[in-house]
């Protein structure tokens, strides 16, 4: 069985849970505060990030980072393929997932984490108002786009659910958690979120919660 080490509300971590249910892999989630910097886990990855996943049963190798880890899945489970289509099809995925787990981190969900979990869990700081804001305003243009590519197709990606919707739908649940997310004007990626959290690999998600952090009252509801 997998064993994949992560925390409630690493994005990364999600995007990875959200594959391995959509194609029922089993596995069990072990607790992981990078920011701890412990040396066992070090050991493990090297840049002390997580997700990391091992499975002693294969050798014990350990799957490191997100992105290699869904390439891994994806090429070893046919359920639920994630990456899918034409070459071009499969491209526009591949950038899409890397969109959101680049831009959308670095704009929203790195500066809400680090604002409302990092600074009270490890700083014991307040959060800057004017760094938060930041982000809030950022998540709107962020949805701008998501609105506009769900004018011109069913999913972020195309016309099938993708790597893409997962990362998208993991970095917004955690921003989300983070009170970042603000759905007035955004119709189409309101309806397109309702979806996902209505998916039965989003439910567990929805269902954890971080230490000392508490998320706004309609966090898992499925109408905002
Ligand atoms: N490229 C990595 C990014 C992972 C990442 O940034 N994880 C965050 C937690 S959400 C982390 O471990 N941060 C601590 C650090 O960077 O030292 C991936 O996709 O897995």
């Amino acid at each position: 069985m997998w064993t994949l080490y992560q925390f409630p509300l690493c994005p990364f971590s999600r995007k990875v849970r959200l594959l391995l249910g959509e194609k029922g892999v089993p596995y069990a989630p072990v607790r992981e505060s990078p920011w701890l910097r412990r040396d066992e886990y070090l050991d493990l990855n090297p840049a002390g990030q997580t997700p990391v996943m091992v499975d002693v049963e294969r050798g014990g190798m350990p799957l490191i980072d997100s992105g290699p880890i869904c390439e891994y899945f994806e090429e070893t489970v046919d359920k639920a393929a994630m990456i899918n289509g034409t070459a071009a099809d499969r491209a526009e995925i591949r950038r899409l997932t890397i969109w959101f787990d680049t831009a959308f981190y670095r704009d929203v969900t790195g500066p809400l984490l680090f604002e409302r979990m990092e600074k009270r869990l490890v700083h014991r700081a307040a959060p800057d108002s004017g760094a938060l804001r930041e982000a809030m305003k950022s998540a709107i243009a962020h949805l701008d786009y998501i609105d506009f590519l769900l004018d011109h197709r069913a999913w972020l990606a195309g016309a099938t659910m993708s790597l893409a919707d997962l990362a998208a739908a993991a970095h917004i649940s955690v921003a989300d958690y983070l009170g970042g997310i603000d759905w007035k004007g955004h119709e189409q990626a309101k309806r397109w979120y309702v979806g996902m959290k209505s998916r039965p690999s989003m439910r567990p998600l929805l269902a954890e919660r971080m230490e000392v952090i508490s998320p706004p009252a309609d966090y898992e509801n499925l109408d905002l």
